[in-house]
């Protein structure tokens, strides 16, 4: 990939695309090409089609997605197979017409089997029942995958799949609803804080156990297996450690600097007990994380107190 070659970036506003153009600016690329969902709603397939006939890039990285947490995708599952099926299909089969040099896709660990064995190796995927709070979500983007494999097969085209672990950084979501663990907590204990509240309520049992990435390390990730990598089978990116939910909970409460107690309501979904990724694969490429887990909620908080209003909106 040379710095001047063409890149789209789709999805470019959200947490993964935002720290995917990061990263490419800092490395020198240049012609990055980018559109908003107003300007190009990518369920669209004759919209999709005309964009890529005429924008003709060399390399894309499909980081556009309907994604949320546990609440999100557990309310709203028909909204998340369709958008993410029409998304995937739409990029993916554009790309092979306008013959796009390369592609990666995004997947996400939460699509391998609910009960897969620990840690998860990328063959395990499709051999066990989902977890049921995002079978929607997961069908969708397991069809992404497989659509990259047979286009590779099928038309030799150099489509790649990259399955990374729970994700957080800057620019992430941080509405109480329909946001992932990580960013939720931080706005509830800062909530908390500073309306000096003695108590606040997490979802589920806290037992869960989940593994998180920093979103610029995997960005950084991304890049290196779009420069290094080609073949059918994805490869996860992690950290290879997971820790539970109630001591993230304990790590983003020191942090935030919240004196009060965790409340757990056991009405809400645990969703899948552990997903681990083993990350052998990636490491044998010579790619590892830099972002310890403590130093990425810091920063991240650091962020949400400059960039956040009382609602929880960017202000940038
Ligand atoms: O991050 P999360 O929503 O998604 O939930 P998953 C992780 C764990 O945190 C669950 C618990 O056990 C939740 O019950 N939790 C506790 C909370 N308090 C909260 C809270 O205030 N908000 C949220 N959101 N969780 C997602 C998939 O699964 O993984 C998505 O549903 C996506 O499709 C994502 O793939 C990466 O990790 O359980």
């Amino acid at each position: 990939m040379n710095k001047a070659d063409k890149i789209y970036v789709a999805g470019h506003k959200g947490l993964v695309g935002s720290a995917i153009v990061r990263i490419l600016l800092s490395q020198g690329f240049t012609n990055i090409v980018t559109r908003t969902s107003n300007e190009l709603d990518l369920r669209n397939q004759t919209a999709v089609a005309a964009f890529f006939e005429k924008e003709k890039p060399q390399y894309v990285f499909l980081a556009a997605a309907k994604v949320g947490g546990i609440f999100a995708n557990s309310s709203a599952p028909a909204d998340f197979i369709y958008d993410n099926m029409m998304i995937a299909f739409n990029v993916i089969h554009s790309a092979y017409l306008s013959g796009v040099r390369k592609l990666l896709f995004l997947g996400s660990s939460c699509i391998y089997p609910k009960m897969a064995q620990q840690p998860i190796k990328e063959e395990y995927l499709l051999t066990g029942a989902l977890e049921s709070t995002n079978e929607a979500y997961a069908i969708a983007k397991i069809s992404g995958l497989e659509l990259c494999k047979f286009y590779r097969r099928q038309y030799g085209c150099d489509f790649i799949s990259a399955m990374p672990t729970n994700l957080y950084g800057i620019n992430d979501n941080f509405d109480i609803n329909t946001s992932h663990v990580l960013p939720a907590l931080i706005r509830r204990f800062h909530e908390a804080k500073i309306s000096n509240a003695t108590e606040v309520v997490l979802w589920g049992t806290g037992k869960p156990l989940r593994e998180f990435l920093y979103v610029d390390d995997l960005a950084d990730a991304l890049l290196h297996l779009m420069l290094n990598y080609s073949d059918e089978i994805h490869i996860n990116v992690g950290t290879g450690e997971d820790l539970s939910i109630n001591d993230l909970a304990l790590v983003i409460k020191e942090i935030v600097g919240f004196n009060g107690a965790l409340v757990y309501d056991n009405s809400k979904p645990d969703g899948t007990p552990r997903k681990l990724l083993d990350v052998s694969r990636l490491s044998a490429t010579g790619w590892r994380y830099k972002t310890p887990l403590r130093e990425g909620i810091e920063k991240v908080y650091r962020w949400y107190l400059k960039s956040m209003d009382a609602n929880g909106q960017s202000m940038e």
